[in-house]
């Protein structure tokens, strides 16, 4: 037939399950192409194995009016924390496809980067389903392992608290945005962070809202941060399954362990004043590396209760 599924479903993904790598390159260019007036889709770069690393800009004006705030949202940095995704999916479906609450776009400009690591998507679907980092090759030394711990590559107190060696899961690279997939993120922040207000970074899990620094010092508003973060957290948690535990908030290296090089590090030295990393919940609660999976009943809830914490914390930027 002439009229494909594609041009007459207006782009809509259903919520309920993961998506490849392409499904969501697939998507997003439909998006851009149904719906002009409010996204664009914007190419940041290629990953080491050569593939496009793509995001989302949302905006009812062309992200022409620099008057208006930017919340910047990214996801599977990390490959195997599938679940991000849905967090990612249910905020572009919410503000572009089915959008009840018209001042989150039109008062705000969005970006939204929903694999910010597609190598080690790709890997953990058809190789190994914990693997963690990217897909670097070539090491002179351990050149029998691969991968650089993309959380541990950002410019913030780089190389001080991750690992050297090539095998280990945090293993921080050659230097600090080493890595083409991390550099899309830091060309996000550097072209837009007089305008970028919040940043979050999607992984998983433990239901976390974590802010900077990894290293444990506190940012001037470590106080602002925390209080932000409690009401992204409490937002979550009034609507969470009872299953899950509630969120806890506080300063990655303080409540989980030391870090350097994170996103949310580089977000906030860069002067991004809201950052954030959020673990999402685990599977079935688990603590233990099954805690990546994903539970299938969990998809469409993990986006809709992290949306209701997203949007209370893009409503606090736009009243302050
Ligand atoms: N946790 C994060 C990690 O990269 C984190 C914790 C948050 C570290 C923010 C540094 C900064 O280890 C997961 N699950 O990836
Ligand atoms: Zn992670």
């Amino acid at each position: 037939s002439r009229i494909s599924s594609e041009s007459s479903s207006k782009a809509a993904l259903t919520l309920d399950r993961v998506y490849r790598w392409k499904e969501i390159e697939e998507y997003m260019v439909r998006l851009a192409r149904n719906y002009p007036d409010k996204v664009t889709l914007v190419n940041g770069g290629t990953s080491f194995e050569g593939r496009p690393i793509n995001y989302l800009r949302i905006s009812t004006t062309n992200f022409q009016d620099p008057n208006k705030p930017v919340v910047f949202v990214q996801s599977l940095l990390h490959s195997r924390e599938w679940i991000g995704q849905a967090a990612t999916l249910y905020a572009i479906e919410k503000l572009v496809v089915n959008n009840t609450d018209s001042d989150l776009i039109n008062d705000i400009d969005w970006i939204i980067l929903p694999t910010a690591n597609p190598d080690g998507y790709i890997y953990s679907h058809n190789s190994d389903r914990f693997w963690r980092k990217n897909r670097k090759t070539g090491f002179l030394i351990d050149n029998r392992c691969a991968g650089v711990d993309l959380n541990r590559n950002y410019d913030y107190a780089w190389g001080t608290e991750s690992s050297d060696a090539v095998c280990e899961d945090t293993f921080h690279g050659s230097g600090p945005f080493s890595e083409p997939e991390t550099a899309v993120t830091k060309n996000i922040l550097d072209e837009h962070k007089d305008r970028i207000e919040m940043f979050l970074d999607i992984h998983s899990y433990g239901s976390y809202v974590l802010y900077p620094y990894g290293t444990g010092e506190l940012p001037p508003n470590a106080l602002d941060l925390n209080l932000v973060g409690v009401l992204i957290g409490d937002a979550i948690d009034a609507v969470k399954l009872s299953a899950n535990k509630n969120y806890t908030v506080g300063n990655s290296g303080l409540l989980l362990y030391p870090s350097s090089g994170g996103s949310d590090d580089y977000a906030r030295k860069v002067g991004i004043p809201y950052s954030y990393c959020l673990e999402l919940p685990g599977f079935r609660g688990s603590s233990s590396i099954t805690g990546f999976l994903v539970d299938p009943e969990f998809i469409a809830q993990a986006g809709y209760e992290t949306w209701e914490g997203i949007k209370v914390g893009a409503r606090y930027v736009l009243d302050s």
